[in-house]
């Protein structure tokens, strides 16, 4: 884009002078838009003749671009366009189950409500399948 006059900047700030008719590639970071939504636009030296624009790939915009389609490997989450993973979504006490996408609590072998006794006074525990359930 052509400049069509010199700049002029508030509170006495002084900028190296521009002559009319030079050219400048951006004066922010929407100038430098390049329709791709997987690029972060950047305009270094922004408004001078000295401006150019920088790309920088951009692995995610949302969470769905980072989901690896594994519920037991955690959400993945886009931050600041990189994808990061998150913990095991399940809780102490619990397997996870892929094929289901859900959080099962842990069952054992046993024969006795002894064999599957989790020294939790809180929990009465299910012979058979070691399902603890909470009273
Ligand atoms: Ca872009
Ligand atoms: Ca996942």
């Amino acid at each position: 884009m052509l400049i069509a006059a010199s700049l002029s900047l508030p509170y006495g700030c002084k900028v190296s002078p521009i002559l009319e008719g030079q050219e400048v590639t951006c004066r922010n970071n929407l100038d430098c838009d390049d329709n791709n939504e997987y690029t972060k636009d950047i305009c270094l030296d922004a408004g001078t003749v000295n401006s150019s624009c920088k790309y920088q790939n951009v692995l995610c915009n949302t969470d769905k671009d980072c989901d690896d389609g594994f519920y037991c490997d955690g959400i993945e989450r886009c931050v600041d366009g990189n994808c990061q993973d998150q913990p095991n979504p399940c809780d102490i006490g619990e397997t996870c189950n892929e094929i289901s996408d859900i959080c099962e609590p842990i069952r054992g072998f046993c024969n006795t409500d002894k064999d599957c006794d989790d020294q939790n006074s809180l929990t009465t525990p299910h012979t058979k399948s070691c399902l603890f359930i909470k009273i």
